[in-house]
């Protein structure tokens, strides 16, 4: 499951992983789109499941429902637009405090290719509520077979 404020880049990841595509154009996403790969787990193929949702800039927006029963909740902040990190501890904390116990939620940073190495630490140290788990890039694919990969592993386990 995808969520986050809108633009942050959710419809770009799933568009990544799903159909390996990137769009520089911004559409916007009404309701919920739903769609799904097999990957490579130990020489086994598992499934999975990715909810990309319409984007809310408070994640108490989202109809509850969707958290529900997720195995995972990636959370994404737009690197390069820091008003959208401003919410992420509030976010984070709804987050925790709404899912089942057993849902793994991720911090990810995305559109890592639009700021540079200096900028990345700067965040990191200094502006960022908390301490994210990944940063990835929908357009170049930075770290994305890695984000499912580790998924798999986690979801396995
Ligand atoms: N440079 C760059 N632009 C991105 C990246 N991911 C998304 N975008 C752009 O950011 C805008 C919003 O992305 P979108 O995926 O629709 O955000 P959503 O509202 O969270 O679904 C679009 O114009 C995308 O092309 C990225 O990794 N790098
Ligand atoms: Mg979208």
């Amino acid at each position: 499951m995808l969520t986050g404020s809108f633009g942050v880049g959710k419809s770009s990841l799933f568009n990544r992983f799903i159909f390996d595509e990137f769009e520089e154009a911004y559409h916007d996403t009404i309701g919920v789109r739903i769609n799904h790969k097999k990957i490579l787990h130990k020489g086994k193929k598992i499934e999975i499941r990715l909810w990309d949702i319409a984007g809310e800039v408070l994640q108490s927006k989202v109809p509850l429902n969707y958290f529900a029963d997720k195995d995972v909740i990636l959370y994404l902040v737009d690197l390069n637009r820091p008003f959208t990190l401003k919410n992420a501890g509030p976010d984070l904390r709804f987050l925790k405090a709404i899912a089942k116990p057993d849902t793994i939620i991720k911090f990810i940073g995305s559109k890592r290719d639009l700021i540079n190495h200096l900028e990345l630490e700067e965040l990191e140290n200094r502006i960022l509520p908390l301490k994210i788990d990944l940063v990835i890039s929908s357009k170049t694919g930075e770290n994305i077979e890695l984000l499912f990969r580790d998924i798999g592993n986690l979801i396995i386990e």
